[in-house]
């Protein structure tokens, strides 16, 4: 069962967001240092495909079950459904929220981005589980993302939304974590606060309140 709790400390990962150790060994170091979420976002440069991004999937998994810890796919439903993942995080270009919901089991957790306030109260009626906010300041890792909405942004939406669970996302580290969750969000969600760190498990550590 999905709890807010769980969006905590939310590392986001693909196999090109990480340096010479590779995906498994940062996605290892990250659970060691508790993390309590995970999300495959395998796309740009080198991404992998086919049989290649299910292999890897197929080993997060199971690295993340031995933890306790939920397995997100990032926009690709089927490979979700395919590899029994815990749910599935889709963006406002991605498959509608009612399709995603009719097409996967019930159990599943679903995410949306939302980069405004219509968005967001879009996903909060629309039932997603979590919303996840932002770019709340300027990222290099995404480089189609829009503009940040800041902390004030982030603090709009809690209003707005109601109690539906919310992740901030976007250049966050570790010194931003107490101004997030007193602006009503959930958690941190991350990728290169961890995965460019150089003792992942301990950047991981320093997210956690
Ligand atoms: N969506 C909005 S910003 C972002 C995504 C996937 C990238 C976050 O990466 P980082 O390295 O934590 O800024
Ligand atoms: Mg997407």
């Amino acid at each position: 069962m999905f709890q807010r709790e769980d969006l905590a400390v939310y590392f986001i990962m693909g196999s090109n967001n990480v340096g010479d150790q590779g995906p498994l060994k940062v996605l290892q170091a990250a659970l060691d240092g508790g993390i309590t979420m995970f999300q495959f976002r395998e796309k740009g440069d080198g991404a992998r495909i086919g049989k290649d991004k299910r292999l890897l999937a197929e080993e997060m998994k199971t690295l993340c079950k031995e933890y306790d810890v939920p397995f997100i796919v990032n926009d690709d439903v089927d490979l979700a459904i395919e590899v029994m993942a815990d749910g599935v995080h889709v963006g406002q270009e991605d498959a509608a929220i009612d399709e995603v919901k009719q097409r996967c089991p019930s159990s599943f957790i679903i995410g949306v981005s939302a980069t405004n306030i219509k968005e967001a109260e879009q996903a909060a009626k629309s039932g997603a589980d979590y919303i996840g906010a932002g770019p709340v300041f300027a990222t290099g890792t995404k480089k189609d993302a829009k503009e940040p909405i800041g902390l004030d942004g982030l603090k709009e939406m809690r209003q707005r939304i109601g109690d539906t669970p919310m992740v901030a996302i976007g250049g966050i580290d570790a010194s931003h974590v107490a101004a997030i969750r007193a602006a009503g969000a959930d958690g941190v969600s991350v990728i290169s606060a961890i995965s460019l760190a150089e003792d992942p498990a301990s950047a991981a550590r320093r997210l956690h309140m």
